[in-house]
């Protein structure tokens, strides 16, 4: 077999997909063939991390090796934000870039796009092109936010000069005429719960308001197969320089509409179906590496933004229907909390014939590929980038189990978390316990909170007033770390 000097690097980022949901993480009742066959070629750490419980604030530290509380940006952007990312910002893909792969994005950004207010009927100025990657292949935000349209490049897919896209996400500017989930729920084919009210996108409503473009509008139905095609391309093409892919999925996020391949094709309905979906999604990716002879020049990372959901706003029965399985497992909350389930996810490594597989249970995070891919593929970073990357890389590659001591995680809305060897520690903060809507405990309380996760993984028992001296070292170093530039040295 031809041998490459550089591995190539995948990267599959799952959507709100969590710590429970697939086979090698003890799923019983949603099967995951493809992801347990990369697991069984690889590392599954059980302390694998997002640094957010949201979806923007991961990447941000996925692509950039930095903390997201950094960029105060780093919040669950509109469809129509500017990126976050600034065009002279080292990023992951840069990195690559520099080192020769070629590097590519397809799926999901929620980074933002363009500088001040976007023309999506112009070539749009800022991109995932102008932070590192050769090609990109994106909706701008999330699948339930307009403008519901696919970017290549610079341009919206398939507009016509005389549908120009307009997009809002302002009620007071909303287009006359327009309909909407809010006035006109009769258009509507999957009913919202909650938020979701606003522009009608092929009878599912959105949030924000847009209109025209009628020709470029993507199909729901078809978004797994038309994101994995481009992915498929760019590996095809590709494979004989060494490459760098992001291969953002769009699932389990809402709406779920599967293909109808996988329409029922789960007891669990429709979140189960795009779990079905994505794990085929994911096959498909391992079998065309395969059939091109590189399976063991390529590097893959599966793993997710942030925890699951069931109720993420629209009526699709997600939560009717899940039975006994336990999206997040054994961890307490889901998405946007501060408990594990928020940030603990599925995070696999597979580099098959060159790391033994394996279960560890070293403390890693996405922020840390940065790092671990430089040192892989040798390349030297500077000492102002990817601030709070580390190259743990025996540790990533599965050879030891020495993971992070310190890990800063954050709930919504930059609230911090520190995690400390075995011990979580929460301080107080103030808001909800649970968010009604999405029925997930969120973190907030008045009383610091202190976990010791080897005894208690579930955080059930706050220790707090036990362990004064635990509780006085982690804050002093939580406030330490927030208040310091950067945790690599
Ligand atoms: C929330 C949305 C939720 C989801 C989330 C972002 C409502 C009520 N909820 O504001 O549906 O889109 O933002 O998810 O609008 S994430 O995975 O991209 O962070
Ligand atoms: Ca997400």
């Amino acid at each position: 077999m031809r041998k490459k000097q550089s591995p190539n690097v995948v990267i599959i980022y799952a959507d709100d997909l969590g710590f429970g949901d697939v086979g090698c993480y003890g799923a019983s009742d949603i099967h995951t063939p493809n992801i347990d066959r990369l697991a069984s070629r690889g590392v599954s750490f059980n302390h694998g991390y997002a640094t957010a419980a949201t979806c923007t604030p991961s990447r941000y530290s996925l692509l950039t090796g930095s903390y997201p509380w950094r960029n105060p940006q780093a919040s669950i952007l509109a469809g129509d934000s500017s990126n976050i990312i600034p065009s002279d910002m080292p990023t992951i893909a840069r990195m690559f870039q520099t080192a020769g792969h070629r590097t590519a994005v397809v799926g999901k950004w929620h980074l933002g796009l363009g500088k001040d207010d976007i023309d999506w009927n112009r070539p749009i100025s800022s991109t995932p092109n102008d932070v590192g990657f050769d090609e990109s292949f994106i909706m701008a935000a999330t699948n339930d936010r307009v403008p519901c349209v696919y970017v290549e490049n610079r341009k919206v897919l398939g507009l016509t000069d005389d549908d120009p896209i307009e997009v809002t996400y302002d009620w007071e500017k909303a287009f006359p005429g327009e309909p909407t989930g809010r006035t006109n729920p009769e258009l509507l084919r999957l009913d919202y719960s909650h938020g979701h009210d606003a522009a009608i996108i092929n009878g599912v409503s959105r949030i924000g308001h847009m209109r025209g473009g009628k020709a470029a509008l993507w199909d729901d139905e078809s978004m797994a197969e038309t994101f994995l095609e481009r992915a498929l391309d760019f590996i095809n093409v590709n494979s004989k320089t060494p490459f760098f892919l992001y291969y953002a999925l769009h699932q389990p996020h809402v709406p779920r509409l599967p293909s109808k391949t996988f329409k029922g094709s789960t007891k669990l309905g429709a979140r189960g179906d795009v779990i079905a979906e994505l794990d085929w999604c994911v096959g498909q990716i391992t079998d065309n590496l395969e059939r091109l002879g590189l399976t063991e020049d390529t590097i893959i990372v599966f793993t997710s933004d942030n925890g699951p959901v069931l109720n993420d706003g629209y009526k699709d029965q997600a939560e009717e229907l899940n039975g006994q399985h336990n999206p997040a497992g054994i961890l307490r909350g889901g998405k946007y909390s501060m408990f594990d389930g928020g940030t603990r996810v599925p995070f696999i490594v597979s580099w098959p014939g060159r790391i033994n597989s394996g279960i560890s249970d070293a403390i890693i995070c996405q922020v840390d590929l940065y790092a671990c891919f430089a040192s892989i593929i040798n390349q030297v970073l500077n000492a102002e980038e990817a601030p709070d990357s580390l190259p743990l890389v025996s540790t990533f590659l599965g050879e030891n189990e020495i993971g992070r001591t310190d890990l800063v995680l954050e709930g919504t809305k930059a609230k911090t978390v520190l995690r400390r060897n075995n011990w979580v520690y929460i301080p107080p903060y103030e808001g909800r316990s649970i968010n009604e809507n999405t029925n997930i405990e969120l973190g907030n309380s008045l009383e610091a909170q202190l976990y010791d996760l080897r005894l208690d993984a579930g955080q059930q028992k706050n220790i707090v007033s036990e362990r004064p001296d635990i509780v006085k070292i982690m804050s002093s170093r939580l406030n330490e770390i927030l208040s310091g530039e950067r945790t690599r040295y």
